[in-house]
């Protein structure tokens, strides 16, 4: 196992900062990945963070991460949470401890938010508390 966490954000989540405070805060994702690299360099551990609009390559990104032996994953699929059974299986395919991350809480919105078929195979999640989320969610994989 190497010190990697990968960091992945799936679509949208390019224009954060830009809509929608209220519900996502008013950070960018730039902001959050500066956050979390300073981080992650007091953990000891090195982030690769990403972002992507397409579902198969948040697929392809999560075989790498059990390429590269990855210590842990944070994903935030976004919209694919509620969707995707192709992420739901390549998370149960990798071997590498995933975390679901999510700026707003899901269960507390729209019924269609409900689901996440990323929960069905996650180590563990964190929801409803924006950008901080994601280092909280760090502090989680360096204990794992
Ligand atoms: O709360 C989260 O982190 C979500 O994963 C965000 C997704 C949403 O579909 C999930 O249910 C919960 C949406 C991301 C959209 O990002 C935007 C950013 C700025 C403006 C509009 C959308």
């Amino acid at each position: 196992m190497t010190d990697i966490v990968f960091v992945l954000n799936g679509p949208n989540l390019n224009l954060l900062g830009t809509r929608e405070p209220e519900i996502y805060g008013s950070d960018t994702l730039a902001d959050i990945e500066a956050r979390l690299e300073s981080k992650a360099r007091e953990l000891g551990l090195v982030i690769d963070f990403r972002q992507t609009n397409h579902e198969g390559v948040l697929v392809d990104w999560l075989h790498e991460a059990r390429e590269v032996r990855a210590r842990a994953v944070l994903l935030n699929a976004a919209a694919y949470t509620h969707t995707s059974i192709a992420l739901l299986d390549a998370i149960k395919a990798i071997g590498v401890p995933v975390i679901e991350v999510h700026l707003s809480d899901p269960a507390t919105r729209e019924a269609f938010r409900h689901i996440s078929y990323i929960g069905m195979a996650a180590v563990d999640e964190v929801k409803g508390l924006g950008a901080e989320g994601y280092v909280v969610a760090l502090e989680k994989a360096a204990a794992l």
